[in-house]
This record gives C-alpha cells, sequence and structure tokens, in this order.
C-alpha cells in the first residue's frame, strides 16, 4: 500500500513523461514539505527517481513519517545515510551520543521500528550515475572517483555486516582528520564516515575541521570549503550534496548543495539532474507558523 495514492500515475502505460532524476536536499523529518515538493514537481514514482542527501530524520516533527514514506518508494528512491541517520542507527542501538534524540523517539518506539531501522542501516553512503554523484557531506580531496566508491563500500560493509553494533560504537570523535592509506580499522571507518556525513571545511592538504560550520566567508584563514581545494580529484562527476544550510543553495565548482534550511524555514530543494540542471525551491516557513 501506498501512503499517498495521489503521487502515482494511475495508468503507468500513459505516462510517457521522460524518466526525470530529482536530488532532495535534506529533509530531517519535514515530511509534509516533502509531499508539497513532490506535488510541485509532479513525481511519478513509475517514470522518476528521487535520490535524498540523507538526514532524513531527526529535529523535525515527522521523522517517522518520512522513513515510512521514502522506504515504501523502493527503488524509486534512493538515500544516502546522513550524520542524523546514523544518531538514529546508534540511538536505536542505544550507543550513547551527545545528540539530543527527542525527535527520533517516535521511530524507536513505533511498531515498524525495526524494518524502519534495517531498511535505514542498509542505505549506501555513495550513489552515482554516469554523469552525478551525491553524498551527504562531501568527499576528500585526494580521492578519486574509484576511491570513493570503494570507501563507501568499507563503511557500507561493516554498516550491513552481524558487528555492525562496534561500528556505531566507534564512530564518533573527531580523529583522525586527514587522510592516509595507512589507517586501517576503526580509525580507517571513523574517518569514511567523518568525510561523506559531517565534513564542510578543510585546509589546502585536506584536514578536517569540525570547530567551524558557518557560511563561507567567515571562516579561518587557515580554512576552506571542501569543494574548493585545489586539485581536488573527483572531476569526471557532479557532485550533489547536503548537509550545510548555513550554506545553502550553492552552484560551482562542479559542485551543487542543496540543503536549503527546510528545517528552519528557509527552503526544500529539489534539482532535476539532467544536461541541463533545473531547480525547484518549495518556501517552507508558513509550514513553521503557529
Ligand atoms: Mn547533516
Amino acid at each position: 500500500m501506498r501512503l499517498f495514492p495521489s503521487l502515482r500515475c494511475l495508468f503507468p502505460e500513459r505516462c510517457t513523461r521522460k524518466m526525470a532524476i530529482y536530488a532532495i536536499g535534506d529533509l530531517q523529518g519535514c515530511y509534509d514539505e516533502l509531499i508539497r515538493l513532490l506535488d510541485t514537481i509532479a513525481f511519478n514514482e513509475h517514470n522518476d527517481q528521487l535520490w535524498f542527501v540523507g538526514d532524513l530524520v531527526n529535529r523535525g516533527p515527522k521523522s517517522l513519517e518520512t522513513l515510512r514514506f521514502i522506504k515504501s518508494l523502493g527503488d524509486s528512491a534512493v538515500a544516502v545515510l546522513g550524520n542524523h541517520d546514523l544518531h538514529l542507527l546508534a540511538a536505536a542501538c542505544s550507543v550513547p551520543s551527545n545528540n539530543k534524540k527527542e525527535a527520533l523517539k517516535q521511530v524507536l518506539i513505533a511498531p515498524d521500528r525495526d524494518e524502519l531501522i534495517d531498511w535505514l542501516r542498509h542505505r549506501p553512503l555513495f550513489h552515482y550515475n554516469e554523469h552525478f554523484c551525491m553524498v551527504h557531506a562531501g568527499i576528500p580531496p585526494q580521492w578519486d572517483f574509484d576511491q570513493t566508491q570503494k570507501m563507501a563500500q568499507v563503511v557500507a560493509t561493516a554498516l550491513q555486516g552481524k558487528d555492525y553494533k562496534s561500528l556505531l560504537k566507534t564512530m564518533y570523535g573527531d580523529k583522525p582528520d586527514i587522510w592516509s592509506p595507512l589507517l586501517r580499522g576503526t580509525s580507517r571507518l571513523r574517518f569514511i564516515i567523518n568525510c561523506f556525513t559531517r565534513m564542510r571545511y578543510c585546509n589546502k592538504e585536506g584536514r578536517l575541521d569540525f570547530n567551524f560550520n558557518g557560511a563561507p566567508g567567515s571562516q579561518p584563514d587557515n580554512l576552506m570549503p571542501w569543494f574548493t581545494v585545489p586539485g581536488r580529484k573527483i572531476f569526471d562527476r557532479k557532485v550533489v550534496f547536503g548537509h550545510w544550510s548555513s550554506l545553502g543553495f550553492y552552484e560551482g565548482n562542479n559542485c551543487y548543495a542543496i540543503d536549503t534550511g527546510c528545517l528552519w524555514g528557509g527552503q526544500l530543494t529539489a534539482l532535476r539532474l539532467s544536461e541541463q540542471v533545473e531547480r525547484f525551491s518549495l518556501d517552507c516557513s508558513r509550514f513553521k507558523m503557529g
């Protein structure tokens, strides 16, 4: 059963519009805004695919509905894991973290909690097609496409394996803060997770900094947004990412940033990924009133 039959094409054989892929920005439980945005773009689940940049849950009002809905879309939706999605997985295993989890409770006490958590645990950290790739936060400047794909797979394998709870227990922490091919074990896993799900700024050598999360231009002199580091190796695909609401919509350096702060009363962004990228925005301010 689909939750929203109005989103379906009732006569799939008549739905001849060319397949479209839309990347959708950080939701953080903003389910009503998502449904409204999908109406705006006339999303057709038989024909279109949605790429979610992660942080589906936490902070916002409807994490449970958001997860259920995206899971119900099956192959019509792809979601990469964000830091808040990992918080939910950690909370489900009772791993202590500094993150407040009030908004996650509705998921943790839901009758279908186990299916939802299991589904989330099997989401990737990196997704791509011929022209675009997607992560939640960033890709270290030292990694080319093959390396990025391989590193995402290392974490996915650990997260989907029997011992995933020990990964969730050891993933928190800011070190190591720079890539080395010599990294092994939990240090390597933590570094990969921090890049894909938390990174914003680094120095010109690619050393990560987690102390600063403001808009570019306001950062200390030695730091730069990860996507502006000279010599960044992924240049064969455009990178779509979220996680950085103070950056807002950004297009440049072969990247698209699409966390436009829906949760904070900003906008929810959908980006049609095609030769001519098209941007759709839903104003979320009125959802926050009353
Ligand atoms: Mn995030």
